[in-house]
């Protein structure tokens, strides 16, 4: 079963911020922008936009029935055809808001299922974004069943046959979502799989994270070489791409590049994208990037940072990566408060050598400097610690070979033996 897309290419799109009094108008304001870059990154237009701040929601229609007539005129006047609410919606207020302005009505996590379920590649990356859809589409059904048992006059012996179709429907739902599950189970095993052989060869790992739209594919192609899309748009990654990376004098790296960030980030897309987000998880090392030059920065690191915390990778080692220099005014470096640093620009490469020092260093303060003494019999061996680690110097000692290195704690138990000092 998949699922219809709420917003089409060329759909012409009202979006609707809204808030509460108690919430600074502002970042309404600011969500409200973040929901018409969401809106063209699904395909459609935004022909005009309204706020509404409310003492409290109307469990109804959510926002003033007043507001609502407002709407309608609106859809009416610009030939809308969907209306966009950056809020969540339960299935009986999205009901009744379309039954009045005529038209479509979804909430921010639709559209953003929508841009995912557009954006999905692979396999996994489609079945999670079904996952996302499906657990997001049940709450509302349930809301939308009750509304017409209360309409039937409720209670048991009042179930009428469209009743018994939501129901055979939610239980299609829940067959599908354990179905889906399953197999994204066996796809996270063969990628765990794949994560413990890059473990036991102590490969150390980083892992780029931030908002939507920071750079984050950009950095990678510019470190690695690799050839991931990076385009002007929220969302251009779904699925993970991992890549080996050479660093200065160290041993041999990877980098991942995963789905960004983004404020109020669907829960059931959490819940969905567990086995991409593992990937930044199972990380030594996390890659923040910050663009620079975005009027929201502070706002976009708060979420992210945010986002850390949910995801308990507090504990992590992060180095900031602060990118778009190349456009973002000299004054806002002086802003940022985080350390350890660095300004890049993906665009023009600037910076990227002190990116790879810094991700040098970070690496080798996860490792210890040692000798290693092998006699003559075993000097075929150094070939194998070559392949794990750095060999920084060798020696010629009597009867054997002297080699410095720097082990991380588990290369240096599998080369106990081995070790002088
Ligand atoms: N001026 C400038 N633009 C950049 C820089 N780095 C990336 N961009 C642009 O920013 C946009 C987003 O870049 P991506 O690399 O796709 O960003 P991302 O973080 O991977 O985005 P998502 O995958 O959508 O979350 C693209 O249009 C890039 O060309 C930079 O250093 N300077
Ligand atoms: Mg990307």
């Amino acid at each position: 079963m998949t699922q219809q897309a709420h917003v089409n290419v060329q759909d012409r799109a009202i979006v609707i911020g809204v808030g509460l009094k108690s919430e600074p108008l502002s970042e309404i304001k600011e969500n409200l922008l973040e929901l018409e870059e969401l809106v063209t990154a699904a395909g459609g237009e935004v022909v005009g936009s309204l706020i509404q701040v409310l003492p409290q929601w109307n469990p109804s229609t959510l926002i003033g029935t007043g507001k609502v007539e407002e709407i309608a005129e609106m859809v009416r006047d610009s030939h809308a055809t969907v209306v966009v609410v950056d809020h969540q919606l339960s299935g009986v207020q999205q009901r009744n808001l379309a039954q009045v302005t005529k038209v479509r009505v979804i909430d921010r996590n639709q559209l953003i299922l929508d841009i995912f379920a557009q954006r999905a590649q692979t396999f996994e990356g489609k079945l999670q974004v079904e996952l996302a859809q499906l657990l997001d589409q049940m709450p509302r059904m349930v809301g939308a069943w009750l509304e017409s048992l209360s309409r039937q006059g409720g209670g048991i012996g009042t179930r009428g046959p469209g009743e018994t179709a939501l129901e055979n429907d939610r239980r299609r739902i829940r067959e599908r979502v354990a179905i889906i599950k399953k197999k994204l189970e066996g796809v996270r095993k063969n990628r765990a799989q794949h994560r413990q052989s890059r473990r036991r060869h102590e490969i150390p790992s980083f892992a780029l994270i931030g908002y939507t739209n920071s750079g984050k594919s950009s950095i990678l192609n510019r470190l690695t070489g690799a050839q991931v899309m990076a385009k002007n748009q929220v969302f251009a990654t779904l699925d993970p791409t991992t890549r080996k990376i050479f660093l200065p004098d160290g041993p041999p790296a990877v980098v991942t590049d995963t789905v960004g960030f983004i404020r109020k980030l669907p829960t059931q897309l959490i819940e969905a994208f567990k086995a991409t987000l593992e990937e930044s998880s199972e990380a030594d090392v996390l890659l923040h990037v910050v663009d620079l030059s975005s009027p929201n920065m502070e706002r976009q690191i708060e979420v992210v940072e945010a986002l850390i915390k949910e995801f308990n990778w507090s504990d992590k080692k992060i180095i900031h990566v602060y990118n778009k220099c190349d456009v973002a005014p000299l004054e806002r470096q002086f802003r940022v408060k985080h350390y350890p640093r660095v300004f890049v620009s993906a665009l023009t490469g600037q910076g990227m050598e002190q990116l790879k020092k810094l991700m040098a260093n970070t690496v080798s303060e996860m490792q210890t400097d040692v000798q290693l003494y092998f006699p003559r019999t075993e000097e075929y061996k150094i070939f194998d610690l070559g392949r794990e680690a750095t060999i920084l110097r060798k020696e010629t000692a009597t009867e054997g070979t002297v080699c410095y290195t720097q082990l991380t704690p588990n290369l240096m138990s599998r080369w106990k033996d081995y070790l002088v000092k």
